[in-house]
This record gives structure tokens, sequence and C-alpha cells, in this order.
């Protein structure tokens, strides 16, 4: 089946690929929904990745964040994220980068274009905007740290649960996923939308990377069971 999808990639003059939690396990990312390891076996989600709980409890929800941000500084792309830029360094405008991921691995790993569907954990905004007098306050320091005049808070730069996805990202990527003779889906559960649903509107074959069942394999042409850092390097190459 690789040698299968191998000759998929070298036919496509569109490639989209798709990423997700699984993708950065490999350079030491905890996943969310693995049993064993995910953040949420550890975590609740309703207690930390949605605005209502932010409002409810800052300084919790501004930690977790903290200490999530300081262990992916520590990390470093794996060989996944690096076949993904070098083979889109080599064939420029062939691949569409479309990620789920907060970390900023891929970019780091040198994906030009990178569709970044969650946001970047690494940044931080004002929670309420617009606000008059933000923008032109530098944030007073805190867990969070908040604007002297007017108490607005900053948050994460991700997108929670039931908050709009970045929306030109979104339908750069939808585009993407409309046109392309192939998608790569790799390292993701499949179960958080409207992310997933780019798998289903696929124009092209789709082809998942997973080395666990997905909810998304009933829509696929292949699915191969393996990690991304040795599935990609052998696809790409
Ligand atoms: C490997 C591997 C290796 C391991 N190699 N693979 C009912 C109620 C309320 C809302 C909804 C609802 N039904 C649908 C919704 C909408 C909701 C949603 O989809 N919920 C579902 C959970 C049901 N979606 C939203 O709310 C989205 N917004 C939206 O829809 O707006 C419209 C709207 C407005 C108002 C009301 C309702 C809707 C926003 C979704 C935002 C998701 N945010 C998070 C947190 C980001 C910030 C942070 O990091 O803290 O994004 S949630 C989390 O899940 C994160 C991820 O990007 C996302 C996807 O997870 P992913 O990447 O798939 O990770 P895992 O852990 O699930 O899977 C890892 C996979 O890797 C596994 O398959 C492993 O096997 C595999 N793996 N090792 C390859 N080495």
């Amino acid at each position: 089946m690789i040698d299968q999808v191998r000759q998929w990639v070298v036919d496509a003059r569109r490639i989209a690929v798709l990423t997700g939690a699984g993708m950065s396990a490999e350079s030491g990312v905890p996943t969310f929904r693995d049993a064993q390891t995910g953040l949420w076996a550890r975590f609740d989600p309703q207690q930390l990745a949605t605005e209502e709980a932010f409002r409810a409890n800052p300084a919790l929800v501004w930690d977790w964040y903290a200490m999530r941000r300081a262990m992916i500084a520590e990390v470093a792309p794996n060989v996944g994220h690096v076949a993904l830029a070098a083979f889109a360094q080599r064939h420029p405008g062939r691949l569409t980068l479309i990620t789920q991921n907060v970390d900023g691995l891929h970019q780091r790993a040198g994906s030009p274009g990178v569709l970044a569907l969650h946001g970047n954990i690494m940044e931080d905004r004002w929670l309420d905007v617009p606000r008059t007098c933000c923008g032109t306050q530098a944030p007073l320091p805190g867990r969070p740290p908040k604007c002297g005049v007017c108490g607005n808070l900053r948050r994460p730069a991700v997108v929670w649960f039931c908050e709009m996805l970045p929306e030109q990202a979104f339908e750069e990527a939808e585009r993407a996923a409309r046109e392309c003779e192939l998608m790569l889906v790799v390292g993701t559960s499949g179960v958080v939308y409207p992310a997933a649903g780019l798998a289903r509107m696929a124009r092209g074959r789709v082809a998942i990377l997973n080395p666990e069942p997905t909810e998304l394999d009933d829509a696929a042409d292949a699915v191969l069971s393996g990690t991304a850092a040795t599935l990609l390097p052998q696809l790409l190459e």
C-alpha cells in the first residue's frame, strides 16, 4: 500500500496535507486524546480550552498554556516535519500544508505558507476586541497580563471550542481540499470540526497516516498504519 501512495504523490500535481497532534508526537509534544499520554487524559478540556473557562479562571488557564509553551519551546521539528518542508521547497506551489497544530513546528521546519487553523500557542492577543484603550497600552505583567486602563486581559492566540477558525486560512484550506488530487491526513483523530471536514471534501484521493484507526478512515482511499516520522520521509523522499 505504501508503494501505491508513493506513486500517488509522484503523480499528483496538487497535494493537500492536513496534520494534527500526532504529527508532533515524535517531537515530544503530547497529543490531546491518546488514552495514556494525551493532554485530556489528565485535564478536562471544558475547564481549559474554552472562553468560558478562561473568563471563569483566567490564571488557571493562563498557567496551563504557559506550561505548554515552555514545553514546546524545548522541542524541535521531527523528520516528518522536515520531509514536508523539504518537499514543498523542492516543488514550489505543489503542496498546501494545513495544520490544526498550534505548536509552530511546521513553520520552524521551514514549511512555507502554513495554514494554521487553530492559531499559534506562542502568541497572545486581547480577550475583548475592539476596546478603545487597547492596542495603544502595553499590558501590565501578570497571570494573565492585562490592560492597566480598562482591565482587558491577554489570552493565548489559539482557537477554543465554539470559536470561529481564522476566516482566510480556512477558506484557503477549503480551496486546497477541493482542488487537490491527493490529500494526506496525518496524525489527527478526525473528531474536531470543521477541520476534519476538509478530508471529506477532498476532490482527489485521500490517504491517512496514523498508527491507530481514525474517524476519517471511511473517507480514505488508503490507510497507512504507522507514525508521521516513519511514513512521511518514505512517501516524500
Ligand atoms: C500519531 C502519532 C504519530 C499519535 N504519528 N499519528 C457539539 C457541541 C459543541 C461544539 C461542537 C459540537 N459538535 C461539533 C462541535 C464543534 C466543535 C467540535 O468539533 N467538537 C467536537 C469535539 C465534537 N468545533 C469547534 O468548536 C470549532 N469551532 C467551530 O465549530 O465554530 C463554529 C461554532 C460556533 C459556535 C458554536 C458551535 C460551533 C473550534 C475547534 C477548536 C479546536 N481547538 C483545539 C484546542 C486548540 C488550543 C490548544 O491547543 O489548547 O484544537 S481542541 C484540540 O483538538 C486542538 C486540536 O487541534 C484538535 C484536533 O485534535 P487532533 O490534532 O486530531 O489530536 P488528537 O489527540 O485528537 O489525535 C491525535 C492523533 O494522532 C490520534 O489519531 C493518534 O492515533 C495519532 N498519533 N502518535 C502519527 N507518532
